[in-house]
């Protein structure tokens, strides 16, 4: 309980005490005087009273009980989705945001991609990429898993040069899979590069990714690994060779992996076998030819399909689906900036014909607050949260008032007067300067406010003077400054 409810408390059973007593000396007086006449009158009337009182009393305290009781922190329930459920209404919310892109060709093309991805959930298979560095022997696991000679195996890198599909099939699992054999990964070249980017593109889209490695993780694989699984891929490690260990090498080596790897997988999800053992030269001379061994990655997969096989389809339909809003995202931030930018461009020469007008002999940027105030609102609407006028106002004041209070406001007119100066050849003072810096204020306010509707309506963690701040360091850059002060040149007509 709040320290503050005990002093209530406190209070009010002193408050209380009193009443107490007051009433059971005002009773004794009432009883003397009633007992005078009739003391069976005085019983009665005093009972009553009593009866009256503890009534009261009680009732208060029932209605207090709440009040004083400490609160338990209500938890929310929310019914536990179903990884299928939150799927689909991740999709569902990606649609929506594609439709906000302005550019058609780009909409389409997200919108077929969404499309693509709602009506493959219902019947399809189950894909299972084979993933790594060239000549670990993917296709020579994949051969062992189907039973069959399908791709060409071979000592060279790059043995596998396009991605091939097989179906195939786990009794008891009631999917239908596919597995893709896919090209080396960290192969060198032009053409290796190539296959590498179709191969991650396979490993992005597929459901379950088998990474096969023929050694403890090297820096390449590793960084490829990790890259998988932040992106929230489901991944089985599979070391294969094994034939070429010792037990006890091949033991400290799985222990090796499963600590080096972080995330760290499921002490399952992380297997040894042999998918096509080499002869191994005896001490007395002649050759030992070990048997395939590809049981425990039969068993984990078989297990894995079986168990989580649907969870596994829909967990990445959720990765699809967010990607493609992420991607959707990120085209309509730039759509948002590139109309923000333009709303920003019209309001500070607007602002620099204003300032222009103002009579008074000093640059005064509050005298821009109105105009700045409906910047406010347009740049709201770009990022579609609707700011009143009001609060535009508001808004404009306090970023005008930041800015004269970080010194901004003077920095920018020593600031344009060097400019200027270099690129008129002769020092300009007076409106065309006070004119210029208003503008380039107001572009600094309105970054600032961008930067406000971006962070959701917010200043962030360091405040607004950071951000104002920052937006005034970022457009101080040659490149931008050198192409406002040519705008201004034209716009306010500095150098008549
Ligand atoms: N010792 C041993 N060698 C193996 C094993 N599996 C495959 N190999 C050999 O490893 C080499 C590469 O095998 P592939 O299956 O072609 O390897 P890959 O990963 O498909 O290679 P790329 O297609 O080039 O990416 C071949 O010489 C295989 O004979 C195994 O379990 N033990
Ligand atoms: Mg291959």
């Amino acid at each position: 309980m709040a320290r503050w409810r005990w002093v209530l408390v406190l209070v009010g059973l002193l408050v209380s005490l009193g009443a107490v007593l007051l009433l059971t000396d005002s009773l004794l007086r009432l009883y003397a005087v009633l007992a005078l006449l009739s003391p069976r009158l005085a019983q009665v009337v005093i009972g009553l009273i009593v009866i009256i009182a503890a009534g009261t009393a009680g009732f208060c305290i029932y209605r207090l009980g709440p009040f004083l009781r400490p609160r338990r922190r209500q938890k929310r329930l929310r019914s536990p989705r179903h990884p299928e459920e939150a799927a689909a209404a991740s999709l569902h919310a990606v649609q929506r945001q594609v439709e906000q892109i302005q550019d058609q060709v780009t909409r389409q093309a997200l919108r077929d991609k969404a499309l693509t991805l709602q009506s493959s959930t219902a019947d399809r298979d189950l894909t299972i990429a084979v993933f790594g560095v060239g000549s670990a022997g993917k296709t020579a696991l994949i051969n062992g898993l189907l039973g069959q000679p399908l791709g060409e195996v071979g000592a060279a890198l790059g043995t596998t040069q396009i991605q091939q599909t097989y179906p195939w099939q786990i009794p008891n699992v009631p999917r239908a899979l596919e597995i893709v054999d896919t090209p080396g990964i960290a192969e060198t070249g032009v053409a290796g590069t190539e296959r590498e980017q179709s191969a991650r593109a396979v490993a992005a889209g597929s459901d379950l990714i088998v990474f096969v490695i023929d050694d403890d993780l090297r820096q390449a694989e590793y960084t490829v690994l990790q890259a998988l699984m932040s992106m929230g891929k489901r991944v089985l490690l599979v070391l294969n060779k094994a034939d070429r260990y010792p037990e006890a090498d091949l033991e400290s080596l799985l222990d090796r992996l499963r600590s080096r790897v972080v995330p760290p997988l499921s002490p399952d999800d992380i297997v040894a076998v042999a998918a096509m053992p080499q002869p191994l030269p005896q001490v007395g001379g002649g050759w030992l030819q070990m048997q395939p061994n590809l049981l425990p990655l039969r068993t984990r997969l078989a297990d894995l399909l079986r168990q989580e096989g649907e969870t596994l389809m829909a967990d990445n339909l959720l990765l699809q689906a967010q990607q493609i809003g992420a991607s959707a995202q990120q085209i309509i931030d730039s759509q948002r900036l590139a109309q923000a930018d333009a709303v920003i461009e019209r309001y500070q020469w607007l602002s620099a014909g204003a300032i222009a007008m103002t009579p008074l002999p000093g640059l005064d940027f509050l005298a821009t607050a109105a105009i700045n105030a409906q910047m406010v609102v347009e740049l709201s609407q770009v990022y579609g949260c609707e700011v009143s006028f009001e609060e535009g106002k508001a808004l404009a004041l306090s970023v005008a008032k930041t800015l004269t209070g970080l010194g901004l406001v003077k920095g920018t007119v020593d600031l344009l007067a060097l400019g200027l100066q270099t690129n008129l050849a002769t020092a300009i003072a007076g409106r065309a300067l006070k004119a210029t810096s208003g503008a380039y204020l107001t572009r600094i306010a309105g970054k600032s406010f961008v930067e406000y509707f971006r962070q959701n309506q917010s200043w962030g963690d360091d405040g607004m003077g950071s951000i104002v701040e920052q937006q005034f360091r970022l457009n101080q850059r040659d490149a931008v400054m050198k192409a406002f002060i040519k705008e201004a040149i034209t716009r306010v007509g500095v150098s008549t």
